[in-house]
């Protein structure tokens, strides 16, 4: 069934076709562009997965002086890449490009394109991955530092995490986010001009980045888990193939980028190496941003942009945090109720099709000894326990920890994340089931671990919180 919403992009959709008409020039360009296709398709996942495995061998037999190098490709993420702010899709999107073009050339195939992997879809790791030899020789795609292993699944690792944050439904609602920044992370919290330094600085995670996105660096776990060395994984590229092609098919169903300048002008400097090895020049998001300007197409892009929104936050109260975060305990702060909070809480709940989004913004969260720990959200909750379903109606969703280490060289603390946690639907349910929204927002984390295990030192916390409208 069709939303009114999707009713809208459709009809928009047809106009936009007819309005191009014979411009035939434009598809035929598209038509011989190489194809990201899934990895496990029926017809094409066996070939672009031998293609894949070449490449990768290649890459790993090259000698560390050449900067194409496996491990060096590599370094190149961990020194430049943006996490936790609006820099986060576009920066991927050039990287996978560089990554792409150097396979083309060393394969020397000009039709060669990274495969993706639907995780929504396929929850666990695509066959020719997890074989450790293929023909009796080592398989460069199988990596003994994965948590997921064999026919393991998300769920296998994840728990209970991994059917609500991989589930079709999440997905499509994240498809839905009206504006840029609520799709793929906000702009750094005080960045007033497009310098390069506000590259790597924290802004909140959107629920596509704190969501899919870090859930399956920790669902695969090992070196994918880590940001400074995730690369090593070859499941790596394919990962994020999927999330640039999510992208590209939020622009396609409607969704706009963002238009601010500080984000349209800014510069990725000397990031990334060209396909002969040679230091690459300055990449700008200008030309990022649209997939038809790029060097590859997925399947099921069509290049058309409908929908004008802006991004405007409207944040109605902040509170300091004040007790710690442990694994296995209820940690509470209760928003107190001034007149603004539920004049915003209810033009949310009562307003149906929901054009305005609810969120919780949970500021400076430090990082527990066991990055693979689980923090559920929820509001409200009496009775909440570790053994509270996630189909509870005051459950919001879950974050994880996918966080760089300190920077030595810029002194930056990037292991603090900041999150945006759209609670709308759970106060819609509450204000059906008569939960106490009214006497003010109970906000309730609770902290499990994945493997189960409970480290001595995790204890982490949460800097401060608001309550906003986007
Ligand atoms: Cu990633």
């Amino acid at each position: 069934m069709l939303s009114r919403r999707e009713v809208f992009q459709l009809a928009g959709a047809s106009m936009a076709i007819a309005t191009l008409g014979g411009s035939q020039s434009a598809f035929a360009a598209t038509a011989a562009k190489p194809v990201r296709r899934d990895i496990n398709d029926v017809a094409f996942g066996q070939e672009a997965t031998d293609k894949y495995r070449r490449a990768v061998g290649i890459l790993q037999e090259l000698p560390s002086s050449d900067s194409r190098n496996w491990l060096n490709l590599s370094e190149v993420h961990k020194n430049f890449c943006p996490h936790g702010n609006w820099y986060f899709l576009p920066w991927h999107r050039a990287y996978l490009s560089s990554f792409e073009n150097i396979c083309r050339d060393v394969l020397n195939d000009g039709q060669f394109a990274l495969p993706y992997w639907d995780w929504s879809m396929f929850r666990q790791l695509p066959p020719g991955f997890i074989h450790q030899k293929v023909d009796g020789a080592d398989n460069p795609l199988f990596y003994s530092a994965r948590a997921m292993k064999g026919n393991d699944t998300l769920s296998s690792t994840l728990g209970a995490e991994a059917d609500v944050i991989f589930n079709e439904g999440n997905i499509a609602t994240i498809l839905e986010a009206k504006a840029f920044q609520d799709f793929g992370s906000f702009m750094p919290v005080g960045q007033n001009n497009s310098d390069s330094s506000w590259q790597r600085k924290r802004g909140y995670k959107s629920t596509l980045e704190s969501g899919p996105h870090d859930y399956l660096h920790g669902g695969v776990g090992g070196d994918m888990a880590n940001p400074s060395i995730s690369p090593h994984d070859p499941i790596f590229y394919l990962h994020h193939a999927n999330l640039d092609r999510l992208w590209a098919k939020w622009n396609s169903i409607g969704g706009e980028n963002e238009q601010s300048s500080f984000w349209t002008n800014f510069v990725f400097k000397g990031n990334f190496p060209l396909a002969d090895g040679n230091p690459g020049g300055d990449i700008p998001i200008s030309k990022l941003v649209n997939i038809a300007d790029q060097e590859y197409r997925y399947e099921d892009d069509v290049a058309i942009s409908i929908s004008q929104s802006t991004f405007q936050l409207n944040s109605f109260t902040t509170q300091n945090w004040v007790s710690g975060l442990e694994v296995g305990k209820v940690s509470e702060l209760i928003v107190a109720n001034n007149e603004q909070l539920s004049d915003g809480v209810s033009s949310v709940v009562e307003e149906k099709q929901g054009e305005k989004k609810l969120v919780l913004l949970l500021d400076g969260v430090t990082t527990p000894a066991n990055i693979g720990t689980t923090v559920r959200v929820f509001l409200n909750c009496d009775y909440l326990t570790p053994a509270t379903p996630l189909d509870d109606p005051h459950y919001a969703t879950s974050f994880t920890f996918f966080v760089a280490q300190h920077d030595h060289a810029t002194g930056e603390n990037h292991s603090l994340q900041s999150f945006a946690i759209d609670i709308t639907e759970t106060a819609r349910n509450l204000a059906v089931t008569g939960g106490r929204l009214e006497d003010g927002l109970a906000v309730q984390l609770l902290p499990l671990t994945f493997d189960g295990k409970k480290l001595d030192d995790n204890a982490f916390s949460v800097a401060s919180i608001q309550i906003a409208t986007i």
